[in-house]
């Protein structure tokens, strides 16, 4: 039987309202899941097929108590379970589905900081190690939103980088943007006192919702700059981490990268399943 005429088949049955089919010894290699289209059956006869895998979907055949799968060399279910019976059937099948339905691996990154701090070095080296240095960084105008992804549980973690301009960001407009569920990078800048500082760490506290910040010392010609850790955690509670890097240098790159990662792929909402119906781009939910 092709498949054209197995989907008649189950058209016509769903039309006729049909509580058992009969599809035994009819060649099939496939079972098209719009078999769930089927949906007052009660028992459902695929004995001696070519069928290696069911369709997961059959467990929205709520009102299905029979089925016969034998004389098929199926994989998916794989034997041991078919031999448990219909409940372990049903079971792998969901748990088949469960896998199928995306897992939300995407989030934001938004780094703050003065104006010359380094804030769009930072975000190209993040998305490419081997970005050089540019004498003069044309000064980002408005926010730019870069994508870096990288390798995460056998699928690919996104990470939308929200790089903003010169005086931009200082716009109460722009801090819309700051949004909960997101990663901070403050840069902060050796070059001279930067007075920004504590204007970030208490907007960031202030418009976050708590998400986790990092402070990234870039200490261009090697100067220090002492940051009291102690003090500021006392003071933010979403402060977590200094980390210290040089960018004509790279030194401290990888471990940014490293903590970017940790902490970006431990926010609350990764890991959720995705709505089903979402229209907005996921980066801007709030
Ligand atoms: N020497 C040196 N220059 C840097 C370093 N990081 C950034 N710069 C330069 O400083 C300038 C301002 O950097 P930029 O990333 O545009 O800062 P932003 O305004 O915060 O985005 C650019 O010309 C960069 O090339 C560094 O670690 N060492
Ligand atoms: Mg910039």
């Amino acid at each position: 039987m092709t498949n054209e005429e197995l989907l008649q088949i189950i058209e016509q049955a769903a039309r006729d309202n049909l509580t058992k089919l009969d599809l035994s010894d009819k060649g099939l290699t496939t079972l098209p899941p719009e078999i769930v289209q089927l949906t007052n059956l009660r028992s459902l006869d695929l004995s001696s097929n070519q069928l290696s895998s069911l369709p997961p979907e059959i467990v929205q055949l709520t009102n299905l108590q029979t089925l016969y799968l034998s004389n098929n060399p199926l994989e998916s279910p794989p034997p041991e379970i078919i031999q448990n019976g219909f409940g372990a059937i049903l079971d792998f099948c969901r748990q088949q589905l469960e896998q199928k339905t995306d897992l939300l691996y995407e989030a934001k990154l938004i780094i703050v900081g003065e104006g010359g701090a380094g804030k769009t070095t930072l975000a190209k080296k993040i998305q490419n190690e081997n970005y050089k240095l540019q004498q003069d960084e044309s000064s980002t105008e408005g926010i730019d939103v870069i994508q870096w992804k990288f390798p995460f549980k056998g699928k690919e973690f996104q990470v939308n980088i929200w790089d903003f301009g010169g005086q931009e960001i200082y716009h109460a407009t722009h801090q819309f943007f700051l949004t909960k569920r997101s990663l901070y990078a403050l840069v902060a800048d050796t070059r001279k006192e930067d007075t920004d500082f504590y204007y970030w760490l208490n907007v960031v506290e202030l418009l976050s919702g708590n998400s986790p910040l990092l402070i990234v010392k870039n200490e261009k010609q090697e100067r220090k700059r002492d940051i009291n850790e102690r003090e500021l955690r006392r003071e933010f509670t979403n402060f977590k981490e200094t980390i210290t890097t040089n960018l004509t240098t790279d030194r401290g790159l990888p471990e940014i990268l490293n903590k970017i990662k940790h902490y970006i792929s431990n926010l609350p909402h990764i890991g959720t399943k995705l709505p089903k119906n979402v229209e907005e781009p996921l980066s801007a939910l709030n």
